[in-house]
């Protein structure tokens, strides 16, 4: 049975996540062609939480595990679509000029991020010894995530121009402060140390969760928003010496004649 204090503030994410996908969608219909993949990935991200959230809501998505608590499950589906979305999003941005250079470092990025999450789940199902073989796991993989982020990612990023590697650092930061929060609020919670019962943790993760997909998501295609084009439009243009030149799909302009 979920507790008054739980079952608000799984309505209140769910209203956080809903309100989120709608003002996305509502952004999305004037964005720039080069960004609306941002766009997608956000609207996605959101409503993805927000199911979790309406099924949490509704008493779902829970289990009862041999340690005699509850482990709310559909958070681990959420996380487990949600942030490889997000670091998705995190990698194109920090390879504007080379969206198609890195696949290799890319699929290794998001396969890191579900091994984290796959091993917080069996940390959360486990009790014992068990549960904190699987913790320590998990942090193992966060920070691999971690370290290729301000590794090779950052080093991608410092290669584009200053205001695309701006915007990159700030959602780089915000999203490492962020998430450095889930293992913490979660090894004090009722999974660890039970220092709050199951009520703060919801509130907890909610404030959380919203912030890390609304908040951060806003903050994204806002600052897109405010970056000056970085392709020119495909197709003919004409150049300050009258002639013309051809302006293609990568937004290099060649001459062609
Ligand atoms: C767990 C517990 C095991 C150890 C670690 C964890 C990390 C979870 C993270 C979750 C991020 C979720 C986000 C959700 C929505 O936006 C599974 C809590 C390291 C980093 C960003």
């Amino acid at each position: 049975m979920l507790t008054t204090m739980e079952q608000t503030w799984f309505w209140i994410g769910l209203a956080g996540m809903a309100l989120g996908a709608l003002a996305f969608l509502f952004m999305g219909s004037s964005a720039r062609e080069e960004h609306r993949h941002h766009y997608v990935s956000s609207v996605f991200i959101a409503l993805i939480a927000g199911i979790s959230y309406l099924a949490m809501a509704l008493g779902e998505g829970q289990v009862r595990v041999p340690e005699g608590r509850e482990l709310f499950f559909a958070r681990y589906i959420d996380w487990s679509l949600t942030t490889p979305l997000l670091l998705l999003g995190l990698a194109t941005l920090a390879m504007f000029s080379k969206a198609r250079e890195q696949p290799g470092f890319v699929a290794g990025l998001l396969g890191t991020d579900v091994v984290m999450i796959l091993t917080g789940l069996f940390a959360g199902l486990s009790g014992g010894a068990h549960k904190w073989i699987w913790y320590i796991v998990s942090c193992g993989a966060f920070l691999a995530v971690l370290a290729m982020i301000w590794g090779p990612l950052r080093a991608e990023s410092a290669r584009q121009r200053a205001d695309e590697h701006a915007l990159w650092q700030r959602q780089a930061g915000l999203l490492t402060v962020l998430w450095l929060a889930y293992p913490i609020v979660w090894i004090l919670g009722t999974e660890g140390f039970r220092l709050y019962g199951g009520g703060w943790e919801t509130l907890l993760i909610a404030v959380l969760d919203v912030s890390a997909k609304v908040g951060y998501g806003f903050l994204l295609l806002s600052g897109l928003r405010a970056l000056a084009p970085h392709s020119a439009p495909a197709g003919r243009v004409e150049t300050a010496g009258g002639g013309r030149a051809l302006a293609t799909e990568m937004g290099e302009v060649s001459a062609a004649d």
